[in-house]
C-alpha cells in the first residue's frame, strides 16, 4: 500500500519526514498542502489533521499527524533499528530528543523563523532567549559525541536537524555552536539526505 505525505516544502517539520523516508528509501505520494492559501484549515483536510495541522503522513489506513510520530513509526516498520534503538536506555536516549523537537526546538527556532522570515506575531526576545538555551545545550552535547542519542544518527538526529539547519533565516547566527555546525554537516553526509529548502521561494513556518 502506497504512503502518502500531505506535505508543504517550507515546514520543516513536512522535511523531518521527507528527510527519513529518502534516507531509508522508501517511495511514497505527496500531495502539496498550500499553506499560503490555508488549505490547512479546509474541513476537507481537518477530516485527516484535526488540528489543522501539516504534514500528515498516511499508510494505508492509518493516519499520523505528528512529525515525531511519523519517525517513530517509520523507524519501527520500515528502517533498521539503530534508527531507534529498542533498548529501554536507547529508546529514552532518543525520545529525549524527540520532545526537545516538539518543545525547545518550536519554541525557539521555529518561531524566530517564523517572525522574521514569515512576519508572524511572536515574542521574539522569547524566541532568541529559548534559541540560547537551546544551542548551548547542544553545542555542550554534540562538543561531547558525533550524533545526539547514540554513537550513531538516530531519528533524534533527523527530527532536531530540519529547523536548526534553516534557523538563520530567523537570524540566529550558529558560528558560537561550532559543535552544531559540525553536526549539520555530518547529517548532511548521511545516504540519501534531502536538504530543507530555504525560504526564499516564500512560504509558511
Ligand atoms: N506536532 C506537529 C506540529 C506541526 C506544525 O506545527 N505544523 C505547522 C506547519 S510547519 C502548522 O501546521 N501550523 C499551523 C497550525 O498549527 O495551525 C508535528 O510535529 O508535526
Amino acid at each position: 500500500m502506497t504512503m502518502k505525505l500531505y506535505d508543504y516544502p517550507r515546514s520543516g517539520h513536512a522535511h523531518r519526514i521527507r528527510l527519513f523516508l529518502s534516507i531509508i528509501g522508501e517511495s511514497y505520494e505527496s500531495e502539496n498542502v498550500d499553506m499560503q492559501k490555508g488549505e490547512h484549515k479546509d474541513p476537507e483536510y481537518r477530516k485527516l489533521s484535526p488540528l489543522g495541522q501539516v504534514p500528515t503522513f498516511v499508510d494505508g489506513d492509518f493516519v499520523i499527524t505528528d512529525s515525531t510520530a511519523a519517525l517513530v513509526y517509520l523507524a519501527i516498520k520500515h528502517g533498521d533499528e539503530r534508527w531507534l534503538p529498542r533498548d529501554a536506555e536507547g529508546a529514552a536516549r532518543v525520545q529525549r530528543w524527540l520532545s526537545a523537537a516538539s518543545g525547545e526546538v518550536y519554541r525557539g527556532p521555529v518561531l524566530a523563523r517564523a517572525g522574521r522570515q514569515f512576519a508572524r506575531p511572536v515574542d521574539l526576545e522569547g524566541a532568541d532567549r529559548e534559541c540560547k538555551r537551546l544551542f548551548k545545550w547542544m553545542q555542550a552535547e554534540l562538543a561531547e559525541r558525533t550524533w545526539l542519542a547514540a554513537d550513531h544518527a538516530t531519528i533524534a538526529d533527523i527530527a532536531m536537524y530540519s529547523y536548526v539547519r534553516v534557523v538563520d533565516e530567523g537570524d540566529i547566527d550558529l558560528s558560537p555552536y561550532p559543535a552544531i555546525v559540525r553536526w549539520l554537516e555530518d547529517v548532511e553526509k548521511l545516504e540519501g539526505f534531502e536538504p530543507m529548502p530555504r525560504a526564499e521561494a516564500g512560504g509558511a513556518k
